[in-house]
């Protein structure tokens, strides 16, 4: 059966549409004004082997944290959507991802219970691309945190993202987005050794 899901969420404050496969290719069209967020949704496409599609507006001329967060909550929804009763998967994942001086850490649980354990070691001092420093042609780095803290939601599971060490925050919130997807990959697929089972003693994720 194929794992995918499609959500749209609309407020009055963005405008969003996620499709996600599962079990892709890391195929990803992105249709998102945010330069960076393209960046990193691309590289969690590319590293999870998700087939990811996005389409997102929202009100940039406040600022980008409200277009950032729902991004990950639609996706987290997604995960939650495609995953259904989680039964057969192997639930958790974890890798060690580095990038350059860089290195980031990401452990999930996808045990239906939200939590969020963050530490990027951000300097909360925007990147700035071509253009001027403000809108959306630079990023707001703290809405990072955001990010994760929506898709945990919305998911339902346990995250540990951390970077050990590392200098620079373009390469800190791409490390982590990369052992994030790697250790989503990891706990979405199935094992075959227990593909009938819903990997709890509960006999429920929820
Ligand atoms: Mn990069």
């Amino acid at each position: 059966m194929a794992r995918t899901a499609e959500i749209t969420r609309q407020t009055k404050e963005t405008d969003i549409t996620v499709k996600l496969n599962l079990d892709g290719t890391g195929e990803a069209k992105l249709d998102c004004p945010i330069g960076f967020l393209v960046h990193m949704l691309n590289t969690f496409a590319r590293h999870g082997l998700f087939d990811l599609e996005v389409k997102a507006r929202g009100d940039l001329e406040v600022d980008q944290h409200h277009l950032v967060e729902d991004i990950g909550i639609v996706l987290g929804q997604c995960f939650a959507k495609a995953l259904g009763d989680k039964r057969g998967i192997r639930r958790t994942g974890s890798c060690l991802f580095p990038m350059d001086e860089t290195l980031a850490r990401a452990a999930v649980d996808i045990s239906g219970r939200a939590y969020l354990v963050f530490d990027p070691q951000l300097s909360g001092i925007p990147l700035v691309s071509a253009g001027p420093v403000s809108g959306a042609s630079s990023f707001q780095i703290d809405t990072v945190e955001d990010f994760w803290q929506g898709f945990s939601n919305a998911a339902g599971l346990t995250f540990h993202l951390d970077i050990l060490r590392g200098r620079s925050d373009h390469h800190k919130i791409e490390a982590l987005f990369k052992a994030a997807a790697r250790a989503m990959r990891e706990a979405c697929e199935y094992d075959k050794r227990s593909l009938d089972l819903i990997p709890s003693t509960k006999g429920v994720l929820a």
